[in-house]
């Protein structure tokens, strides 16, 4: 998803928040817990919209070569039978400039944008680190949609990075290694430019990646599996998540078996850009259950999206406005509470030089946490970037 502006489709410009009824019957079948009072949405700032991961099982996979886990919370690294504690400590990732904002009200501090490996007059979006703190995925635009939404015209402003499809979004992953970040364009990414990838999100293991990929500037969640230690090209999920609206930001259980996303869907039609909610769907039986509203506290901003929750299942973030949020979006979470999560509190506020920010991920010891951000470079252009701040 995107971070700020506007949402993918709309910055596309195409009619995606035309609503448009689902075929078939209602998968959902959820009800409407909508407090029924509308977002911020005209204030004129773009809305944050980004995504999340998804994550698969962190299920026992002997063959893979890949580090496996069992439920004590320990992994077992087949190749020396030696066993490390869960979680692990995440690498202080290479960083660029200490950042002017945004306030954090818990739990970080420090927030630096990160180097120009990462960061480029490009619009890099959806970051989501990887638990382990080793991997940070992203998506990558050449285009300026600022340019797009406020003049109507596509302007190609960032660079070419090695493997880039087309001019618009596609999915990357940097990997840290020593003091430098090594950047590579995955191949979930569609050779067709006319479906762009971002908004990506993956399990413990980083086996199992959920994405959107969008279709005249529609988002549908879309899964794709490694092979041999590769990522292959993803399938759109099957059940009833995708409709005909909006689907974005999807991010998967440390266990890959909990899809969150948000949607403009409802039964009947869809909301519109800046109604979204977030809902839930489990794989059971090899399928994806009908998603649901997620329970409690994140649906109780007025808007709601690019939702996260911690690797030990025990916080639910996302980006929302309320009147409790002293700017156009905040993040904000909640903690687990029985089947579902508590009560809301903001984490993060804009301040100082960054206008908007979303897209948040926090490596599985808590230490790092990963963030996209809206800058303003005059008027009526905006830049988007991907920052980081410590633990407290
Ligand atoms: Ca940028
Ligand atoms: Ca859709």
């Amino acid at each position: 998803m995107r971070l700020l502006p506007v949402s993918l489709s709309l910055l596309l410009g195409a009619t995606a928040c035309v609503p448009t009824l689902p075929t078939g019957s209602d998968a959902r079948g959820n009800q409407d817990s909508d407090s029924g009072t509308q977002s911020q949405a005209d204030t004129g700032m773009m809305q944050n919209q980004m995504d999340a991961g998804m994550q698969a099982d962190s299920s026992v996979t002997p063959d893979s070569g890949q580090q496996t886990m069992s439920d004590s919370g320990t992994m077992m690294t087949p190749d020396s039978g030696t066993m490390m504690n869960w979680p692990p400590a995440a690498p202080r990732p290479p960083m660029g400039t200490a950042l002017n904002g945004p306030t954090f009200r818990t739990g970080w501090q420090n927030p630096h944008t990160l180097p120009d490996s990462i960061n480029t007059v490009g619009w890099e979006d959806s970051s989501f680190i990887s638990a382990d703190g080793t991997t940070l995925y992203f998506g990558y635009s050449r285009l300026d949609f600022s340019v797009l939404v406020f003049e109507g015209r596509l302007e190609v402003q960032g660079p070419e990075r090695p493997g880039h499809r087309g001019i618009e979004f596609d999915i990357y992953t940097g990997t840290i290694n020593g003091n430098q970040w090594q950047v590579e364009n995955l191949a979930v990414n569609a050779n067709d430019m006319n479906f762009p990838e971002a908004a990506q999100g993956v399990d413990r293991n980083q086996e199992t990646m959920a994405y959107i990929r969008f279709t005249d500037g529609i988002g549908d969640v879309y899964i794709a599996r490694k092979n041999g230690g590769q990522w292959m090209p993803g399938q759109a999920i099957q059940g009833g998540v995708n409709t005909n609206c909006s689907e974005d930001n999807p991010t998967l259980s440390a266990d890959g078996n909990t899809l969150w996303f948000d949607s403009d869907y409802e039964a009947g039609g869809c909301r519109g850009k800046d109604r979204r909610r977030l809902f839930v769907s489990r794989y059971q039986n090899g399928n994806w259950s009908a998603p649901e509203l997620v329970p409690g506290g994140p649906n109780t901003t007025d808007q709601r999206w690019q939702p996260f929750v911690t690797d030990d299942g025990q916080w639910f973030y996302w980006n929302g406005e309320a009147s409790d949020c002293p700017a156009d979006a905040c993040i904000y979470r909640a903690p687990k509470s029985g089947n579902g999560w508590g009560n809301r509190e903001v984490v993060v506020v804009p301040s100082g030089d960054v206008v908007g920010l979303g897209e948040v991920s926090i490596t599985a010891d808590g230490k790092y946490f990963y963030f996209t951000y809206v800058s303003s470079e005059g008027p009526m252009r905006i830049q988007l970037n991907i920052g980081v701040a410590e633990a407290r």
